[in-house]
């Protein structure tokens, strides 16, 4: 009797033993859901909701319908409002997003590295940081903010736009009322540059500039081009290239964790080359020989200045404390990290 109890309890171990062993996985890789929610500023009209859209798609069809991804532009899920988005990933009201760096950097402090003034001189730099170690760090902070971040895709230069006048130097913005996205960081750029910024979401900017209520506003010329800014008075650009905006394929922690890992490998893949084919499009017209989307822009009777090196140099002058000053709150090393990535970048 003693030794079949003995047996008996042995084998209620190994049994026990066998569905420990197997229970976290199973436990792990919960039931998935029949649709997936993904959050976009930009629908399918700008290179950034196309990222999306080609996200979706290839995660679709490469996992034969398990995942199924719909697109929620507008920041609809966070009733427009940007500054919300990351909050809503976190905690689990949107299970994907493509989302700026600036939409995310009141909660990810080191993605204000984006929005230091005049670190980016060109896409070779942007490249080198975002694809080298800077870009490594950055994706540990945004899993430390409980995320899971998976690929870089780009929203563009962000160049200046305004109905007034032409801008060649920093004396040109003083008291034009310039909208910018809800960060502490830009209210600081453009007070140093004299201007009124005012903080507001997309949503509400394109209004703000059909009545006047702004002056001016800036973002990348593909966006421009494609909310047709022009028709809500903004006939002056300048071509400064004061930062660059890139955008970010991530995943809600829980829900990346209900798939299995044959399906995280495939959205992850799915994320890389969607983004890969994505900064093509973000790029389109502004990387060829004599910028044909200038030139389209131009031709709908909007004025584009393109600065010179010392024209440029101006403006990063005039902002270089607040460089200094956004540096150690980013992180000194973060920081530079990437100034010695975009040093030694091949042109
Ligand atoms: O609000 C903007 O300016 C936009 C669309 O570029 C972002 O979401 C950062």
């Amino acid at each position: 009797m003693k030794l079949r109890l003995r047996t008996l309890l042995t084998a209620t171990a190994a049994a026990a033993t066998l569905l420990a062993v197997g229970l976290p996985a199973a436990h792990a890789q919960g039931k998935y859901k029949d649709e997936y929610r993904m959050s976009l500023v930009l629908g399918t009209a700008f290179p950034w909701g196309q990222g999306g859209q080609l996200w979706a798609d290839k995660v679709r069809e490469r996992t034969n319908g398990r995942i199924n991804i719909k697109l929620y532009p507008g920041t609809s899920l966070v009733q427009g409002d940007q500054t919300r988005e990351f909050s809503a990933i976190r905690q689990g009201v949107i299970d994907m997003a493509v989302g700026s760096t600036i939409n995310w950097s009141p909660q990810v402090k080191a993605l204000n590295l984006f929005s230091l003034p005049f670190l980016f001189p060109d896409y070779a730099a942007v490249d080198a940081v975002v694809q080298g170690e800077a870009g490594k760090e950055i994706f540990k902070a945004l899993e430390k903010a409980g995320v899971q971040p998976l690929a870089w895709g780009e929203n563009g230069y962000r160049e200046i736009s305004n109905s007034k006048h032409a801008i060649t130097k920093p004396e040109d913005l003083k008291g034009l009322k310039i909208r910018v996205v809800g960060s502490p960081l830009f209210l600081d750029t453009f007070t140093a540059l004299g201007a009124n910024p005012t903080q507001m979401s997309w949503a509400d900017a394109q209004p703000a500039m059909a009545s006047k209520a702004v002056d001016g506003q800036e973002n990348p010329l593909a966006v421009y081009q494609a909310a047709k800014l022009q028709s809500v008075g903004q006939n002056h650009i300048t071509l400064w290239g004061y930062m660059n905006d890139p955008l970010i394929f991530v995943v809600n922690k829980d829900v990346w964790n209900s798939w299995t890992p044959e399906d995280r490998e495939i959205v992850r893949q799915a994320a890389i080359d969607a983004g890969r084919e994505e900064i093509a499009i973000a790029r389109k017209g502004l990387v060829e020989e004599g910028k044909p989307l200038v030139k389209e822009l131009e031709a709908l009777g909007v004025t584009v200045t393109d600065l010179n090196a010392e024209q440029r140099k101006a403006f990063a002058e005039a902002t270089r404390s607040v460089y200094d000053k956004w540096k150690p709150q980013i992180g000194t090393n973060l920081v530079e990290m990437a100034e010695k990535a975009i040093a030694a970048r091949k042109q």
